[in-house]
């Protein structure tokens, strides 16, 4: 059995589906994930990864991603990278091609370009018109995206695992829309937006990075889990926890997710509605989680 996880209503489905079909044509799970998060990248419509995502308070773009193996625990990630798409191919690059664990700004888009990857520029038009908005005093677009309906994000981070009880989590995003430039969220730090052992499970974040990242909510969560926590049971302890000592977390959403090596899976989210998509062989659901605030 092969299974996938990928946040958010909109950007996680295509994250899980271009992953399976990855996965059909033979690929392993790092390239699933980094075909599944690459779609993503790609994509303009989606507002908090990669092309066409809403930038930083300059009016740039900066993008932040990361992997991690749970085999041996080798990790990649980049971050505050402009011009450079898919980012999270460059994070996979850094933990496969360097002794590194993070390259940082100009000096990962340098690393990037030496790949072959070539520079572009990520402002679409609709994200300068975002922009403009942003500038004018009435952006529709938070930190963290408010739409009439829901409070969501485009951020996509994702699990994988195959049998026996192997793990990759992998995620990308912008960050926050109209960050401080050289603002760098949870994503991709090891530890806080995604971690994966294959001695317990994985888990990985979205929401507001800053919390997340106190709390080192993704190893918190497989930490949980290691003490015998079921999955769902070890993210609510996790939100829970940065509800009772972060006061700021029930400000925004702030999500962990998590899937033990035996494909149990489950998610807490601090406020509003989350949706995590489900690839288990193919078979594709999506499942709602709400707030332990509301
Ligand atoms: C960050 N956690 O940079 C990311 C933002 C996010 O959906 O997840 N947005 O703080």
């Amino acid at each position: 059995m092969t299974t996938f996880l990928a946040t958010w209503r909109e950007p996680g489905k295509l994250a899980v589906e271009t992953a399976w079909e990855e996965r059909l044509k033979g690929g392993d799970l790092r390239t699933c994930l980094e075909q599944g998060l690459a779609a993503c990248e790609l994509n303009p419509d989606f507002l908090a990864i990669g092309l066409g995502s809403l930038p930083n308070a300059d009016g740039e773009i900066e993008l932040d991603a990361s992997m991690m193996d749970g085999a041996d625990l080798s990790a990649g990630a980049v971050c505050s990278v402009q011009n450079i798409v898919p980012v999270i191919s460059v994070a996979r690059k850094v933990m496969e091609d360097t002794p590194h664990v993070m390259l940082a700004g100009d000096q990962a888009k340098r690393f990037a370009i030496s790949k072959g990857f070539e520079p572009r520029n990520l402002m679409t038009p609709d994200a300068i018109k975002h922009l403009d908005e942003w500038k004018a005093g009435n952006a529709p677009y938070k930190y963290i995206h408010v739409t009439d309906e829901h409070l969501h994000g485009d951020t996509v981070t994702m699990i994988g695992l195959e049998d026996p009880g192997h793990l990759v989590a992998a995620s990308s995003t912008s960050g926050l829309a109209w960050k401080l430039p050289g603002r760098v969220g949870d994503s991709p730090i090891i530890g806080a937006g995604i971690y994966a052992d294959d001695e317990v499970g994985a888990a990985g974040a979205t929401g507001l990075g800053e919390e997340l990242w106190k709390a080192c909510a993704s190893f918190r969560t497989v930490e949980a889990m290691k003490r015998g926590l079921s999955p769902q049971a070890a993210c609510e302890e996790t939100i829970l926890h940065m509800l009772r000592r972060q006061a700021h977390s029930s400000e925004h959403a702030c999500v962990v997710f998590a899937m033990n090596r035996e494909g149990q899976f489950g998610a807490a989210t601090t406020d509003g509605v989350f949706h995590l998509w489900i690839c288990q062989d193919g078979n594709i659901s999506v499942q709602e989680f709400t707030g332990l605030l509301s």
